[in-house]
């Protein structure tokens, strides 16, 4: 049992997903492109719709975004608007629309631009999940885009589909953490960068069954692995990566690290188990279910965001982690703040070397990164 070829590079799983998508739309499906994690897929899969998650993970499109956009801006954002507006990302040019929420002040004025080229959805997020209204108003969200999901797609929602479309998400996000959970066993036997690499090519795989079945299949096969070739033997060192999400910086941070001797066994970030290990409540009205769930992910641009630390103190231990990797995002003012708290809490609570990559998606600090990683799996 082989992982599909799908998952093994994502350049190559953004290619073959092109195609899929070509024959999805030519069959008369409906696809929404989306962004980020506070998104809640299932009224979109309710709406019998494709989510599809789009382009941001390169430098290629940055040229053509810094054009109107601000070059000291997080290259995330800019790699997001650089594939829309130079028409090279074909997810966006397939999207029948696009779905965002207010999370960061650079992405949220983004929108506003990208709105301009396709139709662009944005919910508003609440600053915090504490306020009193918080929940009330995000609740209030779940309803408005059920309403433009119907109008702009031309179906019906139901509440029953609501509820199937909960439990399939569900099932899948029960696959992803059982896959991810392969890293708590020392010596791990899954590589960061496959983890990394899995989390965003599975995406290209639309039928969210066969994307069960395929990662299922990957637990397998490591689990009889580990078994096999990997049980008893020495562990290298165990990096946890936080922050920003990784997808742009794969070659150049996530392999590097595990080039350099260490083997990165989670993310605390976007990338990992994050809103995996937190399935929707399907006790409850749907509707609010999601907007209990949604609101609860753990990301910097909450105010203020306990929750992080509360994740990162499970992982560290679950995952038996020697050291912390933070990757900042260039201009990425959240998790640039954040991270002095994440620093004191590595270190003087856990008691284990932290470091914070501050970087882009260009090549220049290759070698500097490079260097630094070097020294840190040094100290662990
Ligand atoms: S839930 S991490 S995917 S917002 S790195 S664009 S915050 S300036 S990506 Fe994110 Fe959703 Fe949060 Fe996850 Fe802004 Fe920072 Fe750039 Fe960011």
């Amino acid at each position: 049992m082989n992982l599909p070829e799908n998952f093994k590079n994502y350049s190559d799983a953004r290619k073959s997903g092109f195609i899929k998508m070509k024959e999805l739309k030519e069959s008369g499906k409906k696809v929404v492109g989306v962004f980020c994690t506070y998104t809640p897929w299932e009224l979109v899969m309710a709406a019998k719709a494709v989510p599809v998650i789009l382009c941001a993970s390169s430098d290629e499109a940055i040229p053509d975004a810094e054009k109107v956009l601000p070059k000291n801006l997080c290259p995330l954002i800019k790699a997001s608007y650089g594939f829309a507006v130079s028409d090279k990302c074909p997810y966006f040019y397939f999207s029948d629309m696009i779905l965002a929420e207010t999370t960061c002040d650079g992405k949220k004025k983004m929108y506003e631009m990208l709105n301009e080229l396709k139709h662009t959805h944005v919910m508003q997020l609440p600053p915090g999940k504490t306020g009193a209204m918080a929940l009330e108003a995000w609740h209030g969200e779940m309803y408005r885009l059920k309403d433009v999901l119907e109008e702009q797609l031309g179906v019906e929602i139901t509440k029953e589909d609501i509820k199937e479309a909960i439990k399939l998400k569900n099932r899948e996000r029960k696959a992803m953490l059982d896959f991810f959970e392969i890293g708590k066993l020392k010596p791990t036997p899954l590589s960061g960068y496959e983890i990394n690499t899995v989390v965003d090519s599975s995406t290209f795989t639309f039928d969210i069954e066969e994307r069960i079945k395929d990662i299922e299949e990957r637990t397998v096969e490591l689990k009889r692995e580990y078994e096999l070739n990997f049980k008893g033997k020495p562990s290298r060192p165990r990096v946890l990566i936080t922050g920003c999400p990784t997808g742009g910086v794969r070659e150049k941070v996530i392999r590097q690290i595990e080039e350099l001797g260490a083997d990165i066994v989670g993310f605390e970030n976007c990338c990992g188990p994050r809103e995996k290990k937190d399935p929707v409540d399907e006790s409850k009205d749907p509707m609010l279910a999601l907007a209990e769930k949604y609101l609860r992910v753990n990301c910097s641009v909450m105010s203020p965001n306990p929750g992080r630390i509360e994740a990162m103190n499970e992982m560290i231990d679950d995952y038996k982690v020697d050291g912390v990797i933070e990757v900042v995002l260039q201009a990425c003012h959240t998790f640039a703040i954040e991270s002095d708290r994440v620093k004191n809490f590595v270190t003087k609570e856990k008691k284990i070397p932290y470091m914070c990559l501050d970087t882009d998606y260009s090549q220049s600090d290759s070698g500097q990164i490079n260097t630094r990683v070097s020294a840190f799996i040094e100290m662990m």
